[in-house]
């Protein structure tokens, strides 16, 4: 259902007049789907070389940024209850713990150096100190939504992916992770409202300078295999629903469960906002777009994202059936506890990894991430000597009987 048709039903009055509701309640809502949802920010919890699902107990090969609950780690037990380990979050709701984080984009200046694009609030999120949006999305035709379980963890996209040419143009894998080039002012095309649609949003980064900055779109599949929490590729237990992608991006709440993932669940969407807006004037001479994912990037194609699931008890499921507003808003959510953008922003954990990987310009990307363009699809670098054990060692939870040394600072800065 497109969103214009959904505003004229909703308020049952002419073409133009309901063109101008479209118009005006798509700026003014949060989001115009026509399905209800949770939307809410996510402040910055932390940004380093930690990444619990693929590497667990180890420094990621790459940056990430994180959001959620302070009892993330560099090795999450399943067995354990994060939402009862944190102690604070930096997402909207009390009873949410969860985690979620994704690759960041470093602006390649020039002279070869390299620095990390800030993040900026979203659109109607209040002012959280960076992070991104989160959505739990429910499905369309009031399909039975279930909440994902304690200790479900997923992964979407493929670090290593330099080119389109796997995914279908068309179909949710094809448009799952796109970037939004905005016009000022978060302007963007009303013809296309829906992120995963229309021309500003394409699966690789933009091509040109961004007046407004760019937003990455990560939808993840919401069609589960019913039986694992999280398998060993962190992806196979989760699908998307079928069929081709309609102009309005609604298959992501709508479509079919295949037979072999019949569970619906919630659709999780990220919405990220680099702050490009600074670097427009440096663009470079040759035309070549200047910006870099942290696992040596330039496409686009490799952008990806985790989540572990730390919602408090049956919190989350009581939201997807009580919390029925089209624009998600957090306040609409009496079954939830609102935190303020001071709780949020308050919540902070420190930086375990010795190295600088933001604020300033770098000579490379933290860890061993070259430019790699592709098409083909990237490699690992071998006898990488970058930081591999955090500041303080392992967590117990997986610490065996190691001694960790912190490593001597490896001279990335440029000075
Ligand atoms: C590149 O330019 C930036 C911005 O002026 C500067 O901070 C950085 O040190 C330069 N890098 C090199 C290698 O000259
Ligand atoms: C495109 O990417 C896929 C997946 O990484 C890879 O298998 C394929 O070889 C790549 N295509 C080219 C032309 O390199
Ligand atoms: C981080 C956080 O605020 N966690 C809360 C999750 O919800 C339970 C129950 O409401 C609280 O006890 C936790 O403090």
């Amino acid at each position: 259902m497109s969103v214009t048709r959904h505003f004229w039903e909703r308020y049952g009055c002419s073409r133009s007049t309901a063109m101008k509701w479209a118009v005006l309640l798509a700026l003014a809502s949060a989001a115009p789907y026509a399905n209800a949802m949770l939307r809410f920010p996510c402040a910055q919890l932390v940004t380093q070389r930690f990444d619990p699902l693929v590497t667990p107990g180890q420094v990621s090969p790459h940056v990430h940024q994180i959001v959620g609950g302070n009892a993330f780690d560099i090795a999450m037990d399943p067995s354990i209850d994060y939402a009862k380990q944190a102690t604070c979050t930096t997402c909207r709701f009390k009873e949410n713990s969860s985690n979620y984080w994704t690759a960041v984009l470093y602006f390649k200046h020039s002279n070869g150096s390299y620095i990390r694009v800030p993040q900026m609030a979203n659109q109607f999120t209040g002012s959280p100190n960076g992070g991104m949006t989160v959505y739990y999305i429910q499905p369309s035709n009031n399909q039975k939504v279930t909440a994902f379980p304690k200790g479900f963890r997923m992964i979407v996209g493929n670090p290593f992916l330099r080119n389109g040419t796997t995914m279908g143009q068309n179909t949710p894998q094809g448009k799952a992770i796109t970037n939004r080039c905005f016009n000022a002012n978060f302007g963007s095309d009303n013809a296309y409202p829906h992120p995963g649609t229309g021309p500003l949003d394409t699966v690789e980064l933009p091509k040109k300078a961004c007046a407004g900055g760019i937003r990455s779109n990560i939808f993840f599949p919401s069609c589960w295999n019913g039986k694992d929490l999280d398998p060993a590729d962190h992806a196979s237990h989760m699908a998307y629903p079928t069929g081709d992608l309609p102009r309005d991006g609604n298959l992501f709440m709508g479509g079919s469960c295949p037979s072999s993932h019949p569970v619906r669940m919630p659709t999780l969407f990220f919405e990220i906002v680099w702050d490009t807006r600074q670097f427009n004037n440096m663009w470079p001479t040759d035309g070549s777009q200047p910006f870099i994912f942290s696992q040596g990037d330039p496409t686009g194609f490799g952008q990806h994202a985790d989540y572990v699931f730390g919602w408090d008890g049956d919190a989350l499921q009581r939201a997807m059936d009580q919390c029925t507003d089209i624009s998600g808003v957090p306040e609409q959510c009496r079954a939830l506890t609102v935190l303020s953008d001071s709780q949020i922003n308050s919540c902070k954990q420190q930086v375990r990894v010795d190295e600088v990987v933001e604020g300033r310009y770098l000579a490379a990307l933290p860890g061993c991430n070259p430019s790699q363009n592709g098409p083909a699809p990237a490699t690992m670098i071998q006898n990488c000597n970058a930081i591999s054990t955090p500041i303080g060692g392992q967590p117990t939870a997986t610490a065996g009987p190691t001694t960790t040394v912190v490593s001597p600072q490896p001279t990335t800065t440029v000075d």
